[in-house]
């Protein structure tokens, strides 16, 4: 059996996802996402142009031979755009080697150690009536684990805090509009770290202690800033504190470890195992951010899994809706079969990305299950994805009041 045919596509149902579809020569297919939130088109080249042709004519079933050939074959390693490219057919491989072993994915990868998967939505809101409503509507949804952003006095709107209505406040502010430049907001570090603990303990007094919280502060403090909000969000219990700093600099966490026991969560922007290393090997954090799809697939993301667990560091995978549900799968998968499964974020996505995405994943009672069909269990149905062509989309930009560009 022979790859036979490689496809990109690239559809638009809201926002914008890139997705590989592998088929065989006895006609079994398989689907890889491939969505890097802003770049989608470079992905898709870079898969088109140059993985495409590679695979034609190779044997589906060699998945780690492939994987190696291209990541060490390709000369120029890791980055984004060349790890969600390889991605895409590492998952489209492991979705055809289940589909012809009959089973679902997560058999194959040894077989469910739990019922279902741990997840956590985004509760946000302008102001805190605004987020109270927004975390009851997420404890109606079934969600027993819930990640609180607001908006900060003075500020106008920010990361996390989904803008408008209560359907606003479900998913997709993040790229908030499709314009061909980015938007930018404006950022106060002083302002933020000032307000963010009035929250969570406006968040406790109103839910009680049990529920788990987190809170995402998305690369943008200094080490020291980020020691000082740890230490002052400890008596909130937080699940996790996450993207503390850009993390780039590993060595920055030390600094931040010794002054705080508020567990730490990194990574959805790392694409390989070495930028974990040291936080790795130190236990600088307590859980793995990245994706499946921006890390090279499931058969990299499984030996970093490994590594961790050593250390007693768990998994918490992105889960946002620039991931496809085709990733969103893999991760499921992934996450019901290793030992060291943290929690799945998941935001719910829109019901027009659900026509395209055909899946059989379920999620009850605050846990995600990835079903029982065989493979992934996820389709992607072209009539209604080419409904839907690209658009272009930009993440927003962040500046400082006095105009610098700071982390987004
Ligand atoms: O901003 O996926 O924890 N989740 C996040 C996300 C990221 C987006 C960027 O495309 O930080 O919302
Ligand atoms: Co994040």
């Amino acid at each position: 059996m022979e790859i036979e045919r490689a496809e990109v596509i690239v559809t638009s149902p809201g926002r914008n996802f890139v997705t590989l579809r592998l088929t065989t020569t006895d006609q079994v297919q398989g689907v890889g996402d491939a969505t890097l939130n802003g770049r989608e088109l470079a992905v898709a080249s870079y898969l088109q142009d140059h993985l495409c042709p590679l695979l034609i004519g190779r044997d589906p079933q060699r998945i780690e031979d492939i994987w190696q050939y291209l990541y060490r074959g390709g000369y120029w390693r890791r980055g984004p755009v060349t790890m969600a490219a390889i991605a895409a057919v590492d998952v489209a491989l492991w979705d055809i080697k289940a589909k012809l072993a009959g089973m679902p994915l997560y058999q194959l990868l040894g077989g469910a150690v739990r019922t279902g998967l741990l997840a956590y939505g985004h509760a946000s809101g302008a102001d805190l009536p605004r987020l109270f409503e927004s975390i009851e509507k997420h404890l109606e949804l079934g969600y027993r684990a819930i990640r609180i952003q607001t908006g900060v006095p003075g500020l106008g709107p920010l990361y996390g805090v989904a803008a408008g209505d209560s359907e606003g406040t479900r998913y997709d502010y993040e790229p908030a509009r499709r314009t061909m430049v980015p938007t930018e907001e404006a950022w106060d570090t002083r302002a933020y770290l000032r307000h963010v603990p009035s929250v969570f303990e406006a968040v406790r007094n109103k839910f009680g202690p049990e529920l788990p919280l987190l809170h995402d502060v998305h690369h943008r403090l200094t080490p020291i800033q980020a020691a000082r909000l740890g230490k002052s969000l400890e008596p909130f219990d937080l699940f996790w504190m996450e993207d503390c700093t850009p993390a780039e600099n590993q060595e920055a966490l030390r600094l931040v470890r010794r002054h705080t026991t508020t567990p730490l969560a990194i990574g959805e922007v790392f694409n390989t195992v070495w930028d974990y290393q040291t936080l790795i090997t130190e236990q600088l954090i307590d859980y793995v951010r990245s994706a499946v799809t921006h890390t090279g697939g499931i058969s990299p993301m499984r030996r970093l899994l490994d590594f961790a667990g050593l250390y007693q560091i768990k998994s918490g995978m992105h889960g946002p809706t620039d991931v496809s549900p085709v990733g969103m799968a893999a991760a499921m998968h992934l996450g019901l079969a290793i030992h060291n499964f943290g929690i799945q974020e998941y935001m719910r996505h829109s019901k027009a990305t659900m026509d395209v995405f055909r899946t059989s994943y379920t999620f009850a009672e605050g846990l995600l299950h990835p079903g029982d069909q065989v493979g992934l269990g996820v389709e992607i149905d072209e009539t209604a994805a080419a409904a839907y062509p690209y658009a272009g989309a930009y993440l927003p930009v962040n500046r400082l009041l006095d105009g610098t560009v700071h982390d987004w």
